[in-house]
């Protein structure tokens, strides 16, 4: 530090303001095929989420249509999306995962 004060470099002197990145949901939808169990193992598997959490979330997409997986910046949300749906259609479901900008 004292250094880069004899160069003439002032540091640690100013908090420049940072831009926080845009942030985007993805979100599980409904449907009428995709087994409950599946639903739950991607959430577990793709979204970190414990037996719990992902009951809950899972219930709460089945009863009202749609629900967040998580909240994440837009390429590694585009990255779980596009990994669930290729997941889903490997097993022959129909689960379809988006995302919407926050
Ligand atoms: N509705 C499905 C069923 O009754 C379960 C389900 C839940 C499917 C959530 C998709 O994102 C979903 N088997």
């Amino acid at each position: 530090h004292e250094h880069d004060h004899e160069r003439g470099l002032a540091v640690e002197t100013s908090r420049p303001e940072v831009m926080r990145p845009p942030l985007f949901q993805v979100v599980l939808l409904n449907d009428d095929f995709t087994p409950m169990d599946f639903v739950v193992e991607v959430l577990r598997g793709f979204f970190a989420l414990d037996q719990e959490q992902a009951v809950q979330v899972m219930l709460h997409v089945h009863t009202r249509g749609k629900g967040v997986c998580g909240v994440f910046t837009r390429e590694v949300a585009e990255t779980k999306v596009t990994q669930v749906n290729e997941y889903s259609r490997s097993h022959q479901h129909p689960l379809l995962c988006t995302m919407e900008k926050l």
